[in-house]
């Protein structure tokens, strides 16, 4: 069995964000062949793309699993039906969004799934959490995420770093 390294993305604006995003790190760490091996801090982040609505808590998780990338992509979905989201349109608000940004360094183009995630490289809620638990991440196809981050507005993006210490261990 071949275990990767995958980073995968954590976002909500819903029914208590920052819950929703550290009892998703625990649901990551219990995902079948697979475990955390890092998190990142919690972010608050403005929204991108639709405005109009609350702002985000975001994060990014590393594991290893010997998952499949479509066997892994569907447990995200599941837990984040079990969260509760609904996909009412493009960018509505949600409970839980979970978004595989990568999958070691494979480029993969199926229905549905489109790795490295089609919209990384140009988003601060993303690499801003991916850089300080991957300083040296390199984007296939992109190139190194420290400095797509360096090229990207920041100016929505506030670390809570009080708000990771209450991350159960
Ligand atoms: N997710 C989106 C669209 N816009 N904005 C922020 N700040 N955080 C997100 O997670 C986010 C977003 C689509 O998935
Ligand atoms: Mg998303
Ligand atoms: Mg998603």
């Amino acid at each position: 069995m071949s275990v990767v390294t995958a980073y995968i993305a954590l976002g909500s604006n819903l029914a208590d964000p920052v819950s929703q995003v550290t009892g998703a790190f625990a649901a990551l760490a219990a995902l079948p062949d697979s475990h955390l091996v890092k998190r990142s801090s919690l972010y608050r982040t403005a929204p991108v793309g639709y405005a109009d609505q609350p702002d985000f808590i975001n994060a990014v998780a590393a594991i290893e699993t010997a998952l499949a990338p479509r066997a892994l992509l569907d447990a995200l979905l599941a837990l984040e039906l079990a969260r509760g989201r609904a996909r009412h349109f493009v960018n509505a608000p949600r409970t839980l969004d979970l978004d595989v940004l990568l999958y070691g360094d494979q480029l993969i183009d199926l229905p549905g799934l489109s790795i490295p995630h089609p919209r990384m490289h140009e988003r601060a809620f993303v690499l801003a959490p991916l850089v300080e638990i991957a300083p040296d991440c390199v984007i296939p196809g992109r190139g190194s995420a420290a400095q797509l981050l360096r090229a990207c507005d920041r100016s929505g993006i506030c670390r809570e770093d009080t708000l990771t210490s209450e991350v159960p261990a």
